[in-house]
């Protein structure tokens, strides 16, 4: 039973926090596999703009993610020369929300077009397949998107 004084503390924390509360992972009963969320700003850090949440999905081979749009102006599209070999591309549209299923094992990079140059990168690995890793490292980028890339890839390699 919760007193009146661990109430009012709970809620000053919630204040203090409000922070996390922009970025909500959406709880869908449809969505019950992984969920990707395009946003203007990474969870409390406005000084990070335009990221995919989180940036590095894990998934199982035949898992679906979906890419939200909750925020507007980004999209979701595998980068070319960043696919296994065999895997389909994808291509959402700005604004559109789009689920992909992820068949061959390997590591997917993806971007959002609109923001590419500004690092706008994500990474999905399916099935703790990283065999395509020395082909994907060798693709270059513009922009922030190389040192952004280049983050992802050495967490994966952590
Ligand atoms: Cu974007």
């Amino acid at each position: 039973m919760p007193t009146r004084r661990n109430f009012i503390l709970s809620m000053s924390a919630l204040g203090v926090s409000s922070a996390a509360w922009a970025c909500p992972v959406p709880m869908r009963p449809e969505i019950n596999a992984h969920s990707v969320l395009m946003l203007n700003a990474a969870c409390g850090d406005s000084n990070n703009p335009n990221v995919f949440e989180p940036a590095i999905s894990h998934v199982e081979i035949g898992d679906s993610i979906t890419f939200i749009p909750t925020d507007s102006g980004h999209n979701a599209a595998s980068k070319r020369g960043m696919i296994p070999a065999g895997a389909m591309p994808w291509n959402g549209a700005i604004d559109e929300e789009i689920t992909v299923e992820f068949r061959v094992p390997g590591i997917y990079g993806y971007i959002c077009l609109p923001h590419y140059e500004m690092g706008m990168v994500g990474l999905v690995v399916v099935g703790g397949d990283l065999s395509n890793l020395d082909a994907v490292k060798k693709l270059r980028h513009p922009g922030s998107a190389r040192k952004a890339f280049r983050s992802l890839l050495k967490q994966l390699q952590a």
